[in-house]
């Protein structure tokens, strides 16, 4: 069975889906770690996953050019020995909050909550270092496929691609990670090697990385092509042409509420209750607020922020955040409140502010503002 050799999970791990194996951390625990923890940062498997010995490993790096064609590879160590690189990096799933949106009308795609999401330190060899030693040069018309080492009933590798501008441009941060957190990449993060593609949807973060192409069209796999895509919402399964809509790369600005969680039973602290969360955006754009109502939009709490020093556009890493929201006497007479987040990047991208007008059939890019109703005590 391909299902034989999956590796051990944590227990915090609660899977949406086992075979391929698909989980999410409880939110809670998300929003106390500026650094996910390795043990439980969501996993999303398309595929079983490979068991790659380190020494028998090479990733094959091809350069399709009007020159002709380069082709060569690379092992282990010859990565490890490139200058070594390291990047915080936020990795969100396309579907993140799909759970959300499926409220509004059913969507096709694993239903996550909010916690396809992770923050982490990434180290490895930069892209553009590996792809400049071979002679590639820029040129807008051209994109770099990846492949992994899973692979589906047909032989097909896990594939994606992403712009040549990107995997080129140092402060894009493209990474072949071997590390995350100061670890060696675990079996389900992509060991031995994966890209990490900064501020790109994490479809193209490929995994067990095996093989790069450079060339002047997009990744043909599935994944590339008819999935991880947006639509309107008055495109169905009927209408829909995949063909004519851009994938995915750079996500759109979102947030969530980490604590306390729906339904939670809040007690009200000297007229006020403690939130807290994450928000991040795509592209590398900071976190510029991330603003709380409790009264539906009437009055706004700005949060404070903790986020790392670094140059917006450049700004890979989440933002975790806390707001004290005062609750007033009329409020506390009510047994329920909502509490809604929505965060604002550094271009002012704002969160929109409900699922209707952003529902789409696959259920992507679910980032309206964030919504939890409490009990107080
Ligand atoms: N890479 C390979 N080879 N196979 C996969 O199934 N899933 C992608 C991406 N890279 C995938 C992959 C998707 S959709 C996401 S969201 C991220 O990996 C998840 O990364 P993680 O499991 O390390 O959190
Ligand atoms: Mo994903």
């Amino acid at each position: 069975s391909p299902w034989a050799q999956e590796p051990k999970r944590h227990d915090l791990l609660k899977p949406t889906s086992k075979r391929p194996f698909n989980a999410e951390p409880p939110i809670s625990l998300l929003g106390e770690h500026f650094y996910t923890p390795n043990e439980y940062f969501y996993v999303r498997n398309h595929l079983p996953v490979p068991t790659i010995k380190p020494d028998e490993y090479e990733l094959e790096l091809e350069v399709e050019s009007g020159a002709g064609q380069l082709s060569r590879t690379l092992n282990l160590d010859e990565i490890k020995k490139l200058p070594k690189h390291t990047v915080t990096a936020a990795i969100m799933c396309g579907g993140n909050r799909r759970s959300e949106m499926t409220r509004i009308k059913p969507v096709k795609g694993l239903s996550w909550g909010a916690g396809a999401v992770g923050n982490a330190k990434w180290s490895g060899a930069r892209l553009c270092d590996v792809l400049r030693a071979q002679g590639v040069k820029p040129d807008e018309r051209l994109h770099v496929i990846f492949e992994g080492a899973d692979l589906d009933p047909t032989a097909h590798p896990y594939g994606a691609s992403i712009p040549l501008s990107k995997a080129l441009d140092p402060r894009g941060d493209v990474v072949l990670a071997y590390e995350m957190n100061e670890q060696p990449l675990s079996r389900d993060h992509g060991y031995p090697i994966r890209v990490i593609v900064p501020g790109t949807v994490g479809a193209r973060n490929v995994k067990w990385l095996t093989r790069i192409v450079v060339t002047d069209h997009e990744s043909d796999s599935h994944w590339q092509q008819n999935d991880y895509k947006g639509f309107s919402p008055s495109t169905d399964w009927d209408t829909v042409d995949f063909s004519k809509a851009q994938a995915i790369q750079a996500m759109p600005v979102t947030s969530a509420i980490c604590t306390p969680i729906p339904e939670e039973r809040v007690k009200v602290d000297k007229g006020y209750i403690t939130v807290r969360g994450y928000a991040w955006s795509g592209g590398g754009r900071r976190i510029e607020r991330v603003d709380l109502t409790t009264d539906g939009g009437k009055s706004w709490h700005v949060a404070q922020l903790e986020q790392e020093n670094v140059p917006d556009g450049r700004h890979y890493g989440w933002s975790l955040w806390t707001a004290r929201l005062p609750v007033s006497d009329e409020q506390q007479k009510q047994p329920d409140l909502e509490i809604w987040a929505k965060a604002v990047d550094s271009a002012y991208n704002v969160q929109p502010e409900a699922f209707e007008h952003i529902w789409n059939l696959r259920g992507v890019l679910a980032n309206a503002y964030h919504k939890v109703k409490v009990r107080l005590i």
